[in-house]
């Protein structure tokens, strides 16, 4: 995916398989199949303060698939023309972001917990941080 011409209609919510039983469910994630990368690396974000926000960046590179793993947040998605603001708050649905896409996140519910699966290691020269360095790289 080219980080200039990305798009938030390239991001998209992804429903991850669910295997029920009356013990509870499970959602397992496979490289390659619920997710189209190679899982590099998986961090993922917790104690949250209330009305803390992360994000705010995009990546060069780096592709990656947000799930709540428990509780909520909402994703602002913006491709430097167009905005999306998402609920999550299901540990079997993911958000998959492409390069090249700035992304906020706000709105935690008290112990909530944001996994992340990405396509590299962490670097941080794939990280544009700077929101009007963004818009210059996408017009
Ligand atoms: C993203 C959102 C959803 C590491 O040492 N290794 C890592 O893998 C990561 C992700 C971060 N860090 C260090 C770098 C900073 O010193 O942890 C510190 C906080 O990182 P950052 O400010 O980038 O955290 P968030 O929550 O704003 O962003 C993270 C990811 O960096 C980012 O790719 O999309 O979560």
């Amino acid at each position: 995916m080219n980080l200039r011409d990305s798009k938030i209609s390239d991001c998209s919510v992804i429903q991850l398989p669910k295997v029920h039983n009356r013990a509870g469910n499970i959602t397992a994630i496979n490289a390659n199949l619920d997710v189209p990368f190679d899982i590099n690396r998986v961090y993922y974000l917790y104690d949250i303060p209330g009305g803390e926000s992360r994000g705010g960046h995009a990546h060069k590179e780096l592709y990656q698939l947000l799930v709540a793993a428990s509780g909520s947040f909402d994703v602002l998605l913006d491709d430097g023309r167009t905005k999306k603001r998402i609920n999550f708050n299901r540990p079997y649905t993911g958000l998959l972001i492409v390069p090249g896409i700035w992304r906020e996140l706000d709105n935690f519910s008290s112990g909530s917990v944001c996994l992340v699966l990405a396509s590299h290691k962490y670097d941080e020269s794939d990280y544009i941080r700077c929101y009007d360095t963004f818009l210059e790289l996408k017009s």
